[in-house]
This record gives structure tokens, C-alpha cells and sequence, in this order.
């Protein structure tokens, strides 16, 4: 069945940012902005092959298609800002500076990953890049989102007495639009003026079921903002430069204002809702008409008419892209399984520490793996 709603979004929601143009971004960025986009992507698609592999187990939800919305949002955010988002997350952790070789040891369960294997696809953690997860309970990360904007603005400002400047930003599925936990969220964001941008990736789906069977006001989403007193925009994520652009502008008001605010954040995934999803509820024509407008391929045509790189270097570039994630599924493969023993550690407040566990204390010290403060 064609989704009225998303069909007709693409070119009308194009948020037009006054202080960003796009021929001002630097080429450096957009090159930086090509290779984290082109990373995830390639990042997902050896997970997709894992996973038929059996070496990943659990549910899998892969972000293939939605790459820009994750990018140009981390990019329009200072590292300090915290953000959260649910379980479809390993384009935020990546777009957020965690190394694939940690993502990637996660997706397989081992001791190596973020969270020593013990979250697994869904539950990508990184406190030293300021991602708080992953959460798998849909709108669950909301609340969460609220509370980390209340505990920046009163670490800023009741503990160190300044003035705070810290943004959040929520990430949540069309789906969590319905969940009351977003809506107790939203409540308290506009009464305590909570500094959170609360993000929704509008794919049109939640699982099998379209955006306009099972919301209201599904070609307006923003209206659901306005009760809570909070700005909504409404922006195309399938162009990076776009969101950025439309991005960099709100968080520099949430920013100055500390008032909470709502995105309709336009965009696809091109693959079924997790990997046991045969699409059998939406068509092929719909699914190329996105893929027609693939977020990767538009940078990449942007990057070579403003003669910022040549094909050749862009080919480097992928070619980077594919050594890195090669050897993130070498070192996933090599890292072992946390020991039984794990299942006693991390589970109530205690500090990382040293490894206790069974598998090479080493490995982790090479690989970089942080230790907690
Ligand atoms: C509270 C709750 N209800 C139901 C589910 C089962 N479930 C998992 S994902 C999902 C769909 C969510 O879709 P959306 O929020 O649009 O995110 P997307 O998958 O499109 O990224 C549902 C219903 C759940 N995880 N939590
Ligand atoms: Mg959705």
C-alpha cells in the first residue's frame, strides 16, 4: 500500500536555515560527514551478514537509509550535549565517535563491546561520547530524555551555579508518538523549561503498521508539540546538509532559551522493521523512490560538483570505509565471550574497574576500551 503521507513529504519540508547556507559548510566537514554516513552504512551491512551468520544474535534493527538524520543531528550538537535514542541506534553510537570495533564486539556479545556484551544491538551505551542508549520499550528513552536535560540545566546551574547551556536530544520512532510516556515527557520539558530536543524519526512505519492507520494528525505531527507549549519543525532527513542546517539553528535556540522542542524528522529505512521482517505491508515502487533520493548518494553528488573531492579520492574514501569495518569485524571476532561471572557485574551502581572477568584483560586495553571515572 502507498504511503500517502510519506510520498508526498520530500521536497515540501525542506527547512530553510537562515544562518547556514549550504555552500558554507566547509569541504572538510562534508568529507568527514561522507565517511561517518558511508561507515554505518557499510557497518550494517556486514552486521546483516553476521547476523545470517549466526554470529549475532537477539533482534537487529539495522538504520540503513535514516544515516543522515543521525550525522547531520550529532554534527549540529556540541560533544558535551547528551543524547538518547531507542533500540534502531548503531547509527547514532557510530555518528556519536564510538569506534566500530566496540559497536561491532557489542552486536556479537562480546566482551570487547561497549557494554562488555551484556546489551547486545539494541543497548548502545557510551558515556564518554555522552550517549545514554539504546533502550529497547518504545518511548521508554523519552522520560530519560527529559531527565538528563533536567540534570544538566541543574548540574549547570544549582550545583555550579552558572547558567546552563547544554542541550539534549531524544530520538524516538513514529511509533513512540502514541506512548504516554513521551507525552508525560513533553509535559514536564515545557513546565520546568527542560532544554530537550525531542527528535522523531518519521519513517512512516512502526513495525508493519503506516504512520496514518495508527496516529492522528499523522500529515502534522508538529501539532502534537504545540500543547506543550514547545516549537516543532518539520525537516527532510534524507539531505545531511539539510539537517544540519535546520538542526544547527534549533539547538542554538534551545540552547539560548532552554525551552524544549519537537522535530518531525522526515525519512526511511530501507530495510524491514528488524531482520525477520518480509516488507509484505508496503511496496517495492515506494522503497525505490527512496532509495532514488539515498541520503549517501546525494552527498556524494554534492561533494563532486563543489569540486571539494575528485571520484578517485571518494573511492578512497569508501575504501577507508571498508578496512575500518573489516577490521571492527575481525576484532568482534577475536574478542571472547564475557565469562559467567559478567552476569554479577554492572547490574547495580559500581564502578567499571578493572576487568574481573575471564577474557584478556589486554585486549581491552588495546582496543582503547575506557574506563569508567
Ligand atoms: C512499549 C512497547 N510496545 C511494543 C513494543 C514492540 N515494538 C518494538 S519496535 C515497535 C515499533 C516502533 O516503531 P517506531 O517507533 O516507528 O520505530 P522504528 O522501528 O520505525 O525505528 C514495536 C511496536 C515495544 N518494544 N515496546
Ligand atoms: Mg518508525
Amino acid at each position: 500500500m502507498p504511503n500517502a503521507t510519506l510520498a508526498s513529504n520530500l521536497a515540501s519540508h525542506l527547512v530553510k536555515s537562515a544562518s547556514v547556507t549550504r555552500t558554507e559548510i566547509p569541504g572538510t566537514t562534508l568529507l568527514k560527514w561522507f565517511y561517518d554516513m558511508a561507515l554505518i552504512r557499510e557497518f550494517e551491512v556486514r552486521c546483516m551478514q553476521a547476523y545470517q551468520d549466526k554470529k549475532i544474535g537477539g533482534f537487529c534493527h539495522v538504520y540503513i537509509g535514516q544515516e543522515a538524520v543521525a550525522v547531520g543531528c550529532v554534527a549540529a550538537l556540541e560533544h558535551r550535549d547528551p543524547i538518547v535514542t531507542a533500540y534502531r541506534d548503531h547509527g547514532h553510537a557510530l555518528a556519536r565517535g564510538m569506534h566500530p570495533k566496540h559497536c561491532m564486539a557489542e552486536m556479537f556479545g562480546r566482551i570487547g563491546g561497549c557494554a562488555k556484551g551484556k546489551g547486545g544491538s539494541m543497548h548502545m551505551f557510551d558515556k564518554a561520547n555522552n550517549l545514554y542508549g539504546g533502550h529497547g520499550i518504545v518511548g521508554a528513552q523519552c522520560p530519560l530524555g527529559a531527565g538528563l536535560a533536567f540534570a544538566t540545566k541543574y548540574e549547570d546551574e544549582v550545583i555550579k551555579g552558572g547558567k546552563s547551556d547544554r542541550v539534549t536530544m531524544c530520538f524516538l520512532g513514529d511509533g513512540a508518538l502514541n506512548q504516554g510516556a513521551l507525552h508525560e515527557a513533553k509535559n514536564l520539558a515545557g513546565l520546568l523549561d527542560l532544554p530537550v530536543i525531542f527528535v522523531v524519526e518519521n519513517n512512516g512505519y512502526s513495525m508493519g503498521t503506516a504512520i496514518e492507520r495508527g496516529t492522528t494528525m499523522a500529515h502534522k505531527i508538529i501539532t502534537k508539540a504545540m500543547g506543550y507549549g514547545m516549537e516543532g519543525i518539520e525537516v527532510d532527513g534524507m539531505d545531511v546538509l539539510n539537517v544540519y542546517a535546520s538542526m544547527k539553528d534549533l539547538c542554538d535556540r534551545v540552547r539560548a532559551t532552554s525551552r524544549p522542542a519537537f522535530v518531525d524528522m522526515r525519512t526511511y529505512r530501507y530495510k524491514g522493521h528488524s531482520m525477520s521482517d518480509p516488507r509484505k505491508y508496503r511496496g517495492r515502487e515506494e522503497e525505490e523512490q527512496y532509495e532514488a533520493e539515498d541520503p549517501i548518494g546525494k552527498l556524494q553528488k554534492f561533494i563532486k560538483d563543489r569540486k571539494v573531492a575528485t571520484a578517485a579520492e571518494i573511492e578512497t574514501i569508501v575504501d577507508r570505509v571498508k578496512v575500518d569495518v573489516r577490521d571492527a569485524v575481525a576484532w568482534a571476532d577475536a574478542s571472547p565471550a564475557p565469562g559467567l561471572e559478567e552476569l554479577y557485574h554492572d547490574v547495580y551502581v559500581e564502578k567499571w574497574g578493572p576487568y574481573t572477568g575471564t577474557s584478556l584483560p589486554e585486549m581491552l586495553r588495546e582496543s582503547g576500551v575506557r574506563s569508567q571515572e
